[in-house]
């Protein structure tokens, strides 16, 4: 292979647990924006997106070696680590000479423990990386000290040091537009890729799971920072113009961490957006992630305005259906709010998901379970995969350091060990074993199905019933098919509800290994078999509405 040489080849590790069948080709900002700067500064830059190409490592080190470069840097989350660690040991084994970098949330909360265990990796960039990866191309090209680059810890010497912070960049309009590589790759490949755009940095919020808060505001405050409407727009308009309709997935993503903040400088912001969008005539839809008090009933108009603006679906971190265990991830929300934001999101025909639910914490009763399961009815989103979710304990979030004084952490946790906790009562310790379903394809094949049919579903209906197309006949027969998906996609919830009562009933009695299995054998049986069905309809479905197009 032979290829241009670059100064700098950023890497993008694939996440060895993710099966092929449903990967997503999302965009990775992280990379594009320090490319983006990088190229801004005269620096050539390739990016190696593993994750995006689903590369195998050998390809990846060929395509490294192949750019000859100075500096490699690798973003990583606690998934994609290992991956890093095994790719970044065959560069050093291929050219000694070459600068290793690493850098994300993950790595910047873990960066002693990482140099510690590992010399893989001369430096680590801490927090938000524009600025400090210049500062290290400049400074290792040029032979200086890295004791002059803000933002890095290194080893020299066999010794590990610490930088000052570079303060997180405070006018994200002066930062260039991320370099869209990714998606460049995905049009020539006719992969269809998914469109990534952030509008803010950082959060207002402290909950105890995450860090976003802090990351994005080290060394400086606020966290909280936001792009002016014009600029997103513009670059909105830029997508829209080069990217849109080539072939990617038609929703764009905001990654913000929420979009819709519950106060009056969030809410006129996100006014100001959509308003830009309709004035400019931008015809996108995108999806956004927010928190239950986004909404409120006092200006429910909001509501209506993204959805004129394009706003189709919507991640809501719901996290819990129980005010205890809300107040102790430090939410500052209630069970009501989580409810109402489903409610006003179904009324407007907005779709809404929910990843962001915390099924499991070391801490949950198992009333606390029944509760939570039973909330998930209620909002629709009783998936398997909300059921049985654990919460992970990444580095530098604030429940870890609760659960080690209460004496709930293992001695096994480590950076990359984000299960390595007990639970208070033994019984939902058993229960959360058991209910481990990580090697049988369900819980993921369900996620995926359940997305899909959900997001694709609501476009293609938007898509006819706003043409002309139709005549009663065929919109009577649509709205049927429709009907019969939304009833397969409940009677699954309701499946997943009854197995998940039985199993916490199970733990509150009388529980034997052979009584679950006998219970759980049973579930996947007939879960196989509803979910076939979803799957044979919405074909069906589908094939009715090509039928139609043609
Ligand atoms: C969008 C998103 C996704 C998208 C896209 C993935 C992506 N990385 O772009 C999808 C849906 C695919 C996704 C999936 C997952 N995600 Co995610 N995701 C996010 C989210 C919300 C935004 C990422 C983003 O674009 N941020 C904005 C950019 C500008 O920031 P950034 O990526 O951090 O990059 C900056 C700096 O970190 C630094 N930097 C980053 N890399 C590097 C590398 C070098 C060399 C240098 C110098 C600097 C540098 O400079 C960048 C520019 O300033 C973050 C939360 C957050 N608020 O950031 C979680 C987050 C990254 N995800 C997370 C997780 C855990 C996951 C999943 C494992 C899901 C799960 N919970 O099980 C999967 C795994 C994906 C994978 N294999 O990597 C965690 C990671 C925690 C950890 N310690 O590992 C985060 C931090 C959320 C959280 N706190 O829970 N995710």
């Amino acid at each position: 292979m032979s290829q241009l040489k670059r100064d700098v080849v950023l890497v993008n590790p694939k996440d060895g647990d993710m099966p092929y069948d449903y990967y997503a080709t999302y965009e990775n900002l992280g990379i594009a924006y320090l490319t983006a700067s990088l190229r801004d500064n005269g620096i050539s830059v390739a990016i190696v997106d593993a994750y995006a190409r689903n590369m195998d490592y050998e390809e990846v080190l060929r395509e490294i070696a192949s750019y000859s470069p100075r500096l490699v840097g690798f973003t990583s989350t606690y998934r994609s680590y290992p991956e890093a660690v095994i790719i970044a040991e065959s560069v050093k084994n291929i050219a000694s000479g070459v600068h290793i970098t690493i850098g994300g949330e993950h790595v910047t909360y873990a960066a002693n423990e990482i140099l510690n265990e590992t010399t893989l990796f001369d430096s680590i960039v801490l927090g938000e990386g524009e600025v400090t990866i210049v500062e290290l191309f400049k400074a290792i090209s040029s032979g200086n000290d890295l004791a002059s680059v803000q933002g890095l810890s290194y080893r020299k010497n066999g010794q590990i040091f610490k930088n000052n912070y570079c303060l997180p960049i405070s006018d994200l309009d002066t930062i260039p537009f991320p370099a869209r590589d990714t998606l460049d790759y995905c049009i020539e490949n006719h992969k269809p890729g998914l469109i990534g755009i952030l509008g803010s940095r950082g959060c207002a919020f402290n909950c105890s799971f995450c860090n976003a808060n802090e990351f994005f505001s080290l060394g400086t405050k606020p966290s909280w920072r936001k792009r002016s409407p014009k600029n997103i727009v513009d670059e909105l308009e830029y997508i829209y113009k080069n990217y849109y309709d080539k072939g990617l997935y038609k929703l764009i993503y905001f990654y913000d961490a929420t979009f819709v903040y519950p106060n009056p400088s969030g809410r006129q912001w996100v006014r100001e957006i959509c308003e830009e969008i309709i004035k400019r005539d931008i015809h996108v839809t995108f999806e956004i992630n927010c928190r239950a008090d986004s909404f409120t009933g006092i200006d429910d108009d909001l509501v209506p305005l993204l959805k004129k603006a394009g706003l189709k679906s919507v991640f809501v971190g719901l996290e819990s259906g129980s005010e205890d265990v809300l107040s102790h991830y430090n939410k500052k929300v209630s069970v009501n709010q989580n409810i109402y934001v489903m409610e006003i999101l179904k009324r407007h025909g907005i779709q809404s998901t929910t990843n962001g639910f915390i099924m499991l914490n070391p801490f949950i009763t198992l009333n606390g379970l029944k509760d939570s399961a039973n909330f998930l009815l209620k909002v629709e989103q009783c998936t398997y995969w909300n059921l049985s979710q654990k919460i992970q304990l990444f580095p530098g979030i604030n429940l870890t350091k609760d659960l080690k004084n209460m004496g709930l952490l293992l001695d096994t946790y480590k950076h990359t060990e984000v299960y390595a906790y007990k639970f208070k009562d033994p019984r939902v310790e058993v229960l959360a074993e058991a209910l481990d379903f990580s090697r049988e394809d369900i819980p993921t094949r369900e996620n995926h199905l359940i997305r899909y049919v959900e997001i694709l579903g609501s476009q293609l209906m938007d898509m006819v019933t706003n043409s002309d197309l139709l005549n009663d006949e065929e919109a009577e027969k649509l709205i049927k098919y429709k009907k019969s998906i939304d009833e397969n996609r409940m009677e699954i919830f309701h499946h997943n509800l009854v197995f998940f009562a039985k199993a916490v009933d199970l733990a509150l009695e009388n529980w034997t290994t052979n009584g679950f299995l006998e219970i759980k054998r049973d579930y996947l049986e007939e879960m196989d078999s509803k979910l076939n069905k979803l799957n044979d309809n919405f074909e069906k479905f589908l094939k009715f509405l090509d039928f139609l197009v043609k």
